[in-house]
């Protein structure tokens, strides 16, 4: 594989993973005191190269008060594949849901699209669910099974294949809609101490989020193709989904 020292874009992006990072970080410019989290190594901008096609990943890590870590990643991997992947983890003193979403395109065709509030408890919290629960439901036709890993998503969690534009708009609404709900419940929260033994659990909960993430061999084969099985391991274990701190390194107390 060459790794090339290049900024520019391989191609064109299916235009469903533009639309959402804009909107994305849109709204990350309107949250109170955020700033970039450090990023080790080169992990901003990753090039390579597969069986000669290019490929390309984009990371941006971001922190406020409420959330220790925010990360965006885009990638195009080979000729036919691009991802988009957020996660926000929220501090653990903080009563407050993983936001999580997927985007899969596999030649031009979105192959799957997930959104969720994921638990860190036993449930959401009270208060997330009032809010999800006033978001419109969409028919889409191609609803799909989380797999067994899967046990962390909510009972909100929404899962599909859009299959046509109008699909797909439905899913960046939803997925605005459920990060937004995200966003107010981060405003709205007041911090636990580091010790107290509801944000040791929460820290628990992301630690467990973490491991059956790790657990999703596909995300495993794409970047194992792309680079080697050592790299894609590093790279999960280190960047998509590394073990949370400790509370109190996050709690600002
Ligand atoms: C599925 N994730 C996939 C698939 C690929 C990736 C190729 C298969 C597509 C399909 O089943 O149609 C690949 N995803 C990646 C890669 C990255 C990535 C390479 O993020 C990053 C570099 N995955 C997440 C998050 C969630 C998630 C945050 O990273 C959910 C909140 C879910 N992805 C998820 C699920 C599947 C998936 C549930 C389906 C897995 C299956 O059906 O077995």
């Amino acid at each position: 594989m060459a790794l090339l020292r290049t900024q520019q874009p391989v191609r064109d992006f299916h235009p469903l993973i533009p639309r959402i990072a804009a909107s994305l970080r849109s709204a990350w410019q309107g949250l109170t005191a955020v700033s970039a989290l450090p990023m080790d190594g080169d992990l901003a901008e990753i090039r390579g190269e597969l069986e000669g096609d290019a490929m390309a990943i984009s990371n941006q890590l971001l922190c406020c008060p409420g959330v220790r870590k925010i990360h965006l990643e885009t990638a195009q991997v080979g000729r036919n594949l691009d991802i988009l992947h957020c996660v926000l983890f929220p501090d653990p003193c903080y009563d407050l849901p993983i936001f999580g979403a997927d985007v899969v395109v596999g030649r031009g065709a979105v192959s799957a699209a997930i959104v969720d509030l994921s638990p860190t408890g036993a449930s959401l919290p009270e208060r997330v669910v009032a809010r999800l629960q006033q978001l419109p439901n969409h028919p889409f036709s191609q609803p799909r099974e989380v797999p067994s890993w899967g046990t962390i998503f909510s009972p909100h969690v929404l899962f599909v294949r859009p299959t046509s534009a109008q699909e797909e708009d439905w899913f960046l609404a939803h997925l605005e809609a459920v990060h937004g709900v995200m966003l107010r419940s981060v405003e709205d929260c007041e911090p636990q101490p580091a010790d107290h033994p509801d944000s040791l659990s929460r820290h628990a909960g992301q630690l467990f989020y973490c491991q059956q993430q790790r657990r999703n061999d596909k995300t495993r084969r794409v970047l194992e193709m792309a680079f080697d099985s050592q790299w894609a391991d590093r790279y999960i274990q280190n960047l998509l989904f590394d073990d949370p701190p400790t509370p109190g390194e996050h709690c600002g107390n």
